[in-house]
């Protein structure tokens, strides 16, 4: 009996071990000409992002495509950026001046717990391109 208790506990540990390594991940998303690489990251809860090659380019995230309750925040112009994500659902981002051509991306944080909402937006236009590349993602899930 006190064997069993012991393994239990001992399997309890490693769970937690594993769930704060992967708590702790950072991915890089490259600005490279007019395109995010890669234009959707999928990521877990209190992973962070970074942006890098941002010498022209922002990150403005979009308000109501975004989970409810998420700030839309928007990152300084023209400088590499770094957000840890805590909240689940997918976040669409545009970079200001360049969405006319197409230059946005989306961070999928755990379950695409908003994907209908963005879904029923019915964004059109280069937002729109990378609006529909989220939502092919977040559906292969
Ligand atoms: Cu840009």
């Amino acid at each position: 009996m006190k064997i069993w208790k012991q393994t239990l506990l001992a399997s309890a540990f490693a769970m937690m071990g594993s769930l704060s390594i992967m708590a702790s991940e950072t991915h890089v998303v490259h600005a490279n000409m007019m395109d995010f690489d890669p234009v959707v990251v999928k990521i877990n809860p209190g992973d962070s992002v970074q942006w890098t090659n941002m010498s022209t380019h922002n990150v403005e995230m979009m308000e109501g495509l975004i989970p409810e309750g998420q700030e839309a925040f928007t990152s300084p112009m023209s400088q590499n950026f770094s957000h840890t994500f805590e909240q689940e659902g997918i976040y669409i981002y545009q970079c200001t001046p360049h969405i006319g051509a197409g230059m946005g991306g989306a961070v999928i944080v755990g379950e695409p717990t908003n994907l209908q909402v963005i879904k029923d937006a019915g964004v059109r236009g280069g937002l729109g391109r990378v609006v529909r590349q989220a939502i092919a993602a977040a559906e292969e899930m």
